[in-house]
């Protein structure tokens, strides 16, 4: 058998050894972290996220701290949405430019105190970036990676599940709000949120030493509700059209082809909004659709930035794909010249093979 050596390139995430335990069977890397990619059962993992409940190790969603008096400056550089009236105890779904207006990540922006903000980000180095900011600008404010790994709760009983672990006050939770606790002496901060669109919780465990105890806690909690593993879902999350940073993105892609523009603020003062601004004066040149795949196909690979094409006309790329249980055809997200139309058909490179396709508006579900 391979072994993976940890080390500061792979870190193991503190619930490693309770996801071993219950029989994880692969791994992938991001934020140079281990991250569960499946526990060898597909089809009753999806099924537990769409119609009962699954527990996910996510805590390669790794947060970047900015604590002290210009916190908020700084996170105001570094976001381009207009946070002046975020509140406290709110998470936002921000984008985080370069001088290009070009995404360098999508986190969720989370505001703890006036002087205390999380970026819980995305699979790229924001730490760095957010550092030498601070520093160019003299601002008063440390950047860290602190101890914190949230462990997601998802699907519609995630509810009960919560709500059997902390109280039933989880249940008039508002979507991102994020509220600090304790479960027993385990600190957590607790929000509704979660890369999935079939409701639920993430789990922010604020003491590493801790992971198997609230892996064990949450599974006999959950137990009522035959709760089990899962993972960042990718059927469910190209049926619900979430963005990954990174496999839908590339090194041009700004928040307007991506579905963020709605998180934008153009007249905010942050890096990236003069290029946002021009970008959208001179108008943006492609968009992220949805693909419904020639029904024939069976099941296809994930494929990776497969072209797309239009009357033999390169117009795209179709960045992934998935099988989509609920629609019983293979779907996909696609980046693609933006006069091409709804209700069009392109035509595919998937290997040596080319399907047609169906231009649909995102999401599929
Ligand atoms: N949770 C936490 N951290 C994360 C993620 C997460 N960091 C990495 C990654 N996921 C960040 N990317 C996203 C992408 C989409 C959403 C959240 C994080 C998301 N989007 C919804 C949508 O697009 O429909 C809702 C956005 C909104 O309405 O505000 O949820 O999952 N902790």
């Amino acid at each position: 058998m391979a072994v993976i050596a940890p080390s500061p390139r792979v870190r193991p995430s503190p619930f490693y050894e309770a996801t071993i335990a219950d029989g994880v069977s692969g791994f992938t890397v991001y934020n140079h972290m281990l991250m569960p990619t499946s526990y060898g059962d597909p089809e009753a993992e999806y099924d537990r996220l769409i119609n009962g409940v699954a527990m996910w190790d996510v805590a390669v969603e790794r947060q970047v701290e900015l604590r002290g008096p210009d916190a908020g400056r700084l996170a105001q550089r570094l976001c381009a949405r207009n946070i002046s009236d975020m509140p406290i105890g709110m998470g936002w779904y921000v984008a985080v430019c370069d001088h290009r207006g070009v995404l360098m990540n999508d986190p969720i922006l989370l505001k703890l105190a006036e002087d205390r903000y999380w970026l819980s980000i995305a699979d790229s180095d924001v730490k760095w970036h957010a550092r030498a900011v601070a520093s160019e600008r003299d601002m008063n404010v440390e950047v860290f990676e602190p101890d914190v790994s949230p462990l997601a709760v998802q699907g519609p009983k995630s509810f009960d599940v919560v709500a059997a672990l902390f109280g039933d006050w989880i249940r008039d939770m508002k979507y991102f709000e994020v509220r600090e606790t304790t479960l027993g002496d385990i600190p957590i901060a607790v929000a509704r949120s979660g890369w999935s669109k079939q409701g639920g919780f993430e789990l922010y465990l604020m003491d590493g030493s801790r992971g198997k105890d609230l892996w064990n806690r949450v599974k006999e909690a959950g137990a009522p509700w035959d709760i089990g593993p899962g993972n960042p879902n990718q059927s469910e999350r190209v049926e619900s059209g979430l963005l990954s940073w990174g496999t839908d993105t590339d090194d041009e892609t700004n928040p307007f082809e991506v579905r963020m523009g709605k998180f934008v603020d153009l007249d905010a003062n942050y890096i990236g909004a003069e290029a946002l601004r021009r970008i959208k004066a001179e108008g943006v040149k492609r968009k992220q659709v949805g693909l419904k795949l020639d029904e024939g196909a069976s099941r296809a690979p994930i494929i990776r930035w497969a072209e797309a094409r239009l009357d033999d006309r390169p117009v795209g790329h179709m960045t992934t794909n998935a099988w989509s249980p609920r629609l019983s055809r293979n779907i996909g997200l696609c980046l693609i010249s933006r006069e091409v139309e709804h209700g069009g058909t392109l035509q595919i490179t998937l290997g040596d093979e080319t399907v047609e396709a169906e231009v649909c508006a995102l999401p599929f579900l």
